[in-house]
């Protein structure tokens, strides 16, 4: 029998508690599907408080074994791990795409090879942390490092196990026990995270996974009084409900949130080569990537030449059939995010815009899709003031806006003017300038005539309301671990 989901057979998931896959408590079950074809790809445990209690009492259990190890096993299981998911990494890339309709080649090449990127990333440089000592006034500092205890990781549906793997790394390797909880859209590659676990005879407890609805499950992890620390990456909204949960109870944060960078391309950007780049930096994932470019800042007295190139660009993005490996853009993480981004296409056209590219599919049907796929075409929309609606609010899909600009000060004014701070990048023949420009730009990362060049050394986060901190290299080491600084008199 030829098996729906493009050929691979998924069985109900389970949790992972205690080295060991069990159903809800509650037994309830929930549909997962294809975004591309609307087929249900399998079911996932519904769980509740009672399943996060449990697992929580897991990773309890466990922390006083697992912080008793030495940093140097800690790098080992980080390493085997690693090797277990680079063998495994076809199987991450189908899955991701089964699960999100993302391209296979987008799969295999940005979110199989990133997640054991991951896992060696940390393994490698976990040596680089400082041990600190401080001497004066006749005594000497000693700074400590622990674990923060047992932490709570929620991760999003658009980069499953790329984001999750970014957790989960430094949380290990630093000592931590986890609790942790995929989006319910995408539980397929978590799954096979803690099958890897179990593989590797990682000490049951260590890592916990469980699968449910964020109201249940991620508040549940949120405002449970044994899990110290919280990493969360999604959006703006969900962000504000955890923070005002962790808050009071004094627990560390990481938020990573929304955003709505600007790609800005001053009066010296080299057109002939940087279309695929910007044409990248607007589309991949479909634009559901909190690093895109969604709205497009160009100086005047080139923006004829670029509209014109880009929009040629732009109507040449293969989207078809994410299985498809000539596919460049697949379908969008469900129908209702179809319906979001495409109320906004609308709200552009209701604010003055032009769509000069795309368009809801409802204008731009796609003869050979399935129907039932949440596909939307690549879409440009120019024309609108850079303070209405949809250049201001996040649309996580295939948009962007195109705004013009007269000189730099202009420029920077209009990259300010909203309410997030996550990315951005800059377009112009002299880097310096680009460097410069990137100073004034309220974000967290700017890149300059380059886009999402990963060192996964560098600190990663926004200002605003894209989040409170940073994650990345001894950033993510220093999140999960307390310091004590023990002062001895000579
Ligand atoms: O987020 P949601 P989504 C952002 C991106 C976009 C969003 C899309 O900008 O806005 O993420 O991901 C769980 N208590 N980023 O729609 O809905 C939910 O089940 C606790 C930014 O998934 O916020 C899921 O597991 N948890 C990022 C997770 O939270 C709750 C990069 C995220 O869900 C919850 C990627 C609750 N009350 C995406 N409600 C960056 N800045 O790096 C839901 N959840």
């Amino acid at each position: 029998m030829e098996l729906p989901n493009g050929g691979v057979n998924v069985q109900p998931l389970r949790n992972f508690i205690n080295g060991v896959f069990v159903p809800a408590v509650s037994g309830s079950l929930m549909d997962t599907t294809n975004p591309a074809t609307g087929e249900v790809i399998t079911q996932l445990p519904l769980s509740k408080a009672e399943d996060v209690a449990l697992a929580t009492q897991a990773a309890c259990n466990a922390l006083p074994g697992w912080k008793s190890t030495t940093l140097e096993e800690r790098i080992e299981w980080l390493e085997k791990i690693a090797d277990v998911l680079e063998e495994k990494s076809e199987d991450i890339a189908r899955l991701e795409t089964l699960d999100t309709g993302k391209p296979i080649s987008l799969s295999r090449r940005v979110d199989a090879y990133r997640s054991v990127a991951n896992f060696r990333f940390f393994a490698e440089h976990a040596t680089e942390l400082p041990n600190l000592q401080y001497e004066a006034n006749g005594a000497v500092n000693h700074v400590h490092r622990s674990p923060v205890g047992c932490v709570g990781l929620i991760t999003p549906w658009n980069l499953p196990l790329y984001l999750l793997s970014w957790k989960v790394a430094p949380a290990l390797l630093m000592g931590n026990t986890i609790v942790a909880k995929p989006s319910e859209m995408t539980p397929l590659t978590a799954n096979l995270l803690a099958e890897t676990m179990a593989e590797l005879g990682l000490p049951h407890g260590v890592f916990n996974l469980v699968h449910g609805l964020g109201p249940d499950v991620g508040q549940a992890i949120v405002e449970h009084p044994d899990i110290q620390a919280i990493s969360f990456t999604g959006g703006t909204a969900t962000g504000r409900i955890v923070a005002a949960t962790a808050a009071p109870m004094f627990k560390k944060l990481s938020l990573e949130l929304g955003g709505k960078n600007a790609t800005v391309l001053l009066d010296d950007a080299p057109l002939d080569s940087i279309m695929d780049d910007l044409v990248r930096a607007s589309f991949t994932n479909s634009g559901q990537v909190c690093l895109a470019g969604s709205r497009i800042l160009v100086h005047n007295a080139i923006y004829d030449e670029f509209e014109q190139r880009f929009v040629e660009a732009v109507n040449a993005l293969v989207v078809g059939d994410p299985q498809d490996e000539q596919t460049q853009m697949g379908a969008v993480i469900s129908r209702d995010h179809q319906s979001k981004v495409e109320s906004y296409i609308t709200l552009g056209l209701e604010e003055g815009g032009r769509v000069i590219a795309g368009g809801t599919s409802a204008q731009v049907p796609f003869p050979n899709l399935p129907s039932q796929g949440a596909f939307i075409r690549p879409t440009v929309i120019a024309g609108l003031p850079i303070s209405c609606r949809t250049a201001t609010e996040e649309i996580f899909g295939p948009v962007v806006t195109l705004h013009r600009f007269n000189d730099e000060d202009e420029a920077v004014a209009m990259v300010n003017a909203t309410d997030y701070g996550l990315a951005g990048s800059v377009w112009t023949a002299s880097a310096n300038r680009g460097h410069a420009f990137a100073q004034r730009m309220d974000s967290g990362i700017v890149w300059v005539n380059t886009w999402l060049n990963r060192d996964l050394r560098t600190p990663f986060g926004g200002v605003k309301q894209s989040g409170v901190g940073r994650e990345g290299g001894l950033w993510s080491m220093n999140f999960f671990s307390e310091l004590t600084n023990v002062c001895v008199q000579r």
